[in-house]
């Protein structure tokens, strides 16, 4: 059984947002062109506190710079994606009546959660490993935002998981905060076992 994975395409993530990834809207339009592809279709949202130690207002940092967090480096963002807010609803756009079941990430302000599996120190699953076992799903495919941060974490580990993992790369834009991190994202990911596809080559599942 294959799943979708729609990765953090909110608000906060597309131009003009607070923390906008470049051309992060244009994943729009091919998570739409999927969703008819896929029995089940499943999304995170990055949905943090207003007090979310990553936010580098909160830590009297600069946007950009690291610091750390619940033991690990992290990097300090603008305030994004707060709980309840425009900022972090879903893309307009975006075809959510297809999304089954939605999993917030990153709701706890003591630790980040790039990935849509685990906390940045994998203490705590936010149920989507389960989820998806449950529904039988052995591959995932995975688009959204962003390349180098989340779209990777959660990628690698749906792999580490056991899932067949497949990176769906124009459904995917990265933050590219240094230049190269998309690449370097993609060469991990692939280490990692992850397939890389374009959306064109996907076949219809049905
Ligand atoms: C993300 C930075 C901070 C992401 C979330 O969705 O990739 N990046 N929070
Ligand atoms: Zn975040």
């Amino acid at each position: 059984m294959n799943a979708l994975i729609l990765v953090d395409i909110q608000n906060d993530f597309l131009p003009g947002g607070a923390l906008p990834v470049p051309h992060g809207d244009e994943v729009v339009a091919v998570a739409n062109r999927l969703l008819d592809r896929f029995p089940v279709i499943v999304a995170t949202q990055d949905w943090h506190p207003e007090n979310h130690g990553s936010f580098a207002a909160n830590r009297g940092q600069q946007p950009g710079t690291m610091a750390e967090l619940g033991g690990l480096p992290q990097v300090m963002w603008p305030n994004h994606c707060v709980q309840n807010t425009g900022g972090a609803a879903f893309a307009p756009g975006l075809n959510t009546a297809r999304i089954q079941r939605v999993f917030p990430k990153g709701t706890g302000p003591e630790i980040d959660s790039y990935s849509g599996f685990f906390d940045n120190r994998r203490r705590k699953a936010t149920g989507l490993g389960d989820y998806l076992t449950l529904k039988g799903v052995t591959h995932v495919f995975v688009l959204g935002l962003a390349t180098d941060y989340c779209v990777k974490a959660t990628a690698i580990d749906a792999q580490q998981l056991g899932f067949t993992t497949t990176l769906v790369l124009d459904g995917c834009r990265g933050v590219e905060l240094n230049p190269g991190d998309c690449d370097r994202a993609l060469e991990e990911m692939q280490r990692a076992g992850v397939r890389l596809v374009q959306s064109v080559d996907l076949a219809t599942n049905r």
